[in-house]
């Protein structure tokens, strides 16, 4: 299960950690009542302090979820059993008996006492023509699109695809799916139509929401085009709603919906449904080790508590501040960090159109000062990139106005996180490097800003969040559980935020995420557990590639390589890449008697990747080999070829179950120098 990968990574981050340690808020040696910062606390009995709350959590989790569930949630009625779990089956229900809606929660309850409070800022990509829109307008939009999903036959249970970059219509879709019931798949605009069909198909969607065309760095993007193609291979797809982002017209077949001309015929008001707890919310795939995409299944009441309760107290984040997530809406954390945690706490949150570096690399920043931003919160890939245009592109621009910055999608460097702290935060707003998945819905280990005692160690993960009870596993299952250790990173109870299943294939739930460590929720990754009791995490145990904070599966881009005409079979890696993180290098193998030149064939596999994936999944490598190293046993020994893509061929390890060991040396002699 482990490999010496994340040893070697361990290493490198751990040399060059920089070991100086920042207090998290200026108020040391000031008292503090836990109860101010967390009201359900005070019928926590004992409790004082966070560390107190975070044992509670822990150690009577029924009871801390049950009254923060209360506190923080608008029921229709109220459930009975807080939480019914069994990881030996994969069983996961929380909040049992209770109905609830969760638009109702996002936005009517905070109609009812503050209309105009802005919702959502929509930073398009020109800077300077950014939309507000109220929490009374986002209601309206909602609901209008909630009587025309009803309209056109879609019922509670039903699964609509979204295909659609960071817009308003897009919030107002997910959050109408929620009001009349039917599940959501979002599908990242930057998917290919291929994966776009693929996830289409297996969510059983009949319904696909997207936009004429799309704008992000100044170009403009056809994405109703890539639907149209997408659709074609979807048999259950009825009707597409249109919505229009430019003004150009696109071609409409009998299928398509003009989206906001349909809109405007419909009411302002739509009945709430009542749903269950355990009720499916959305499915959103993301890559694992296998080649399919995996739909995971998040459901109503519990993720939108975790989201709410972990943006509260990871940001730090009080009522009226601006929340400016960047991420797209098409990731896990656009879903809980740009809809659904802030919506559900009353926030005002951004809505990022653009890019980092457009029209240049001062874009966050600018917006920071015109936005007014408190909390940002952004991938290391971007900041990386930032950090060497230099620090003008920051400083240009007045940021005092932050308060958190945050980081998520991969490990963040030293060297990232010290400027995003000194540059950007002026050395004066904690970094919370918040460490979670897909699969966990929302934070799981991150910084504490809001204890003003709890300090944070620059690159590290620092502390889990409240009912998380992390616990490091040894490659004989054993748990390790003394301090300074290192081991695969599992999750010992349940949570309210985690994923109920994988859509369909509830078998691969429990086979991918509780098998490996019975009785334990497996991540998938690797962590380390310092002196102090500090995580860290390491990077991916299995073969799953993190580029800019996307996860791509290796047997997934094989799958694609492997049907090119002239490739026999592939093995593709990630090597470490200065900006993206991780970066993608295919080892390919022909058929016998073909001839290509390697530029052409680098050509022709990155244009079927970028055509089946996505852009962000082309190889930057592709060498061409006469054969894999394999064991005897026909497996594709990843090890090796990393070391060797990584120049560590003094540390090739055991090579005695090589089935051919030219096959390394030949592997050696070709490997291109990554420039
Ligand atoms: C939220 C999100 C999850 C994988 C995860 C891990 C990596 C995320 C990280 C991090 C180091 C962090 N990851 N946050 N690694 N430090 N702070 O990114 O979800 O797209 O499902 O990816 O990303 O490897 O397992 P998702």
């Amino acid at each position: 299960m482990m490999c010496s990968l994340w040893r070697g990574t361990l290493l490198t981050l751990t040399s060059s950690l920089n070991r100086r340690v920042f207090q998290c808020c200026r108020q040391l040696g000031r008292s503090y009542n836990i109860a101010s910062c967390m009201p359900e606390a005070v019928a926590f009995q004992g409790v004082s302090d966070h560390s107190g709350l975070y044992k509670f959590s822990v150690n009577e989790s029924d009871r801390f979820w049950g009254a923060v569930a209360r506190q923080r949630l608008s029921w229709i009625s109220p459930f009975h059993t807080v939480q019914n779990c069994d990881f030996s089956q994969g069983k996961i229900k929380w909040f049992e008996g209770g109905k609830l809606n969760v638009s109702v929660n996002c936005l009517d309850r905070h109609v009812q006492t503050c209309p105009e409070r802005v919702a959502l800022i929509w930073e398009r990509d020109e800077p300077g023509t950014e939309v507000k829109i109220t929490y009374r307008q986002l209601l309206e939009l909602t609901c209008r699109l909630g009587n025309l999903l009803k309209r056109q036959g879609v019922r509670r249970g039903d699964c609509v695809t979204i295909y659609m970059p960071p817009c308003p219509l897009a919030m107002a879709s997910m959050l109408a799916c929620a009001r009349i019931g039917a599940a959501h798949n979002v599908v990242f605009a930057g998917f290919s139509s291929e994966a776009l069909a693929d996830r289409i198909r297996d969510a059983q969607s009949s319904t696909v929401i997207t936009v004429n065309q799309g704008v992000r760095g100044g170009k403009v993007v056809d994405l109703k085009r890539t639907v149209d193609q997408a659709v074609q291979n979807c048999p259950t797809v009825q009707q597409v709603l249109v919505a229009m982002r430019t003004e150009n017209t696109v071609p409409m077949t009998d299928r398509d919906v003009p989206l906001e001309e349909e809109m405007m015929k419909e009411d302002v008001v739509c009945e709430p449904v009542a749903m269950d707890s355990e009720d499916v919310l959305f499915l959103l795939y993301t890559s694992g080790s296998t080649g399919k995409p995996k739909g995971l299944v998040h459901t109503q009441a519990g993720y939108l508590l975790y989201t709410s309760l972990t943006h509260r107290y990871v940001f730090n984040y009080h009522d009226g501040d601006v929340f400016g997530c960047v991420a797209d809406i098409g990731w896990i954390t656009g879903h809980s960090y740009i809809v659904y945690g802030p919506l559900c706490n009353g926030g005002t949150t951004v809505l990022f159109e653009s890019t980092p570096v457009y029209p240049n690399p001062g874009r966050y920043w600018e917006m920071v000062e015109r936005l007014g931003i408190n909390q940002f919160y952004g991938a290391p890939t971007a900041i990386r990139l930032l950090l060497k245009y230099g620090d003008e592109w920051v400083q240009n621009y007045n940021r005092s106005s932050l308060k958190t910055l945050g980081s998520v999608g991969e490990p963040i460097n030293t060297e990232a996180w010290e400027w995003y702290h000194r540059v950007v935060g002026d050395g004066r707003c904690p970094v919370v490097d918040t460490w979670w998945q897909t699969e966990t819905g929302g934070i799981c280990i991150a910084p504490r800003p809001a204890d003003p005692e709890a300090e944070i160690v620059p690159g590290m993960a620092m502390h889990p969040f409240y009912g998380i009870k992390p616990a490091l596993l040894d490659t004989e299952g054993e748990v390790l559980s003394s301090n300074d250790s290192t081991g695969a990173l599992c999750i010992s109870q349940a949570w309210p935020g985690m994923a109920r299943t994988i859509h369909n294939h509830h078998q691969r739930f429990t086979e991918t995420y509780f098998h490996p460590y019975p009785g334990f929720f497996f991540t998938g990754d690797g962590a380390h557990r310092s002196k102090e009791g500090y995580y860290q995490i390491i990077g991916r145990l299995d073969d799953v590639i993190n580029v800019s904070g996307h996860r791509l599966g290796t047997a997934e881009l094989e799958d694609v390589v492997n049907q090119c005409p002239g490739v026999a079979e592939s093995a593709a890696i990630g090597y470490s890449h200065d900006i993206k993180g991780e970066g993608v290098y295919v080892f390919v193998v022909l058929k016998k008697a073909v001839m290509v030149e390697e530029d052409v064939l680098a050509q022709q596999l990155r244009e079927m990747v970028s055509r089946s994936i996505a852009k962000y999944a082309c190889p930057d490598f592709i060498q061409v080999v006469r054969c894999l190293p394999k064991t005897r046993s026909g497996k594709i020994m990843r090890r090796v070829l990393r070391k060797v893509v990584e120049r560590n061929t003094d540390e090739l390890g055991d090579l005695s179950t090589l089935d051919d060991p030219d096959s390394v040396h030949e592997v050696i002699r070709g490997h291109r120098r990554l420039r």
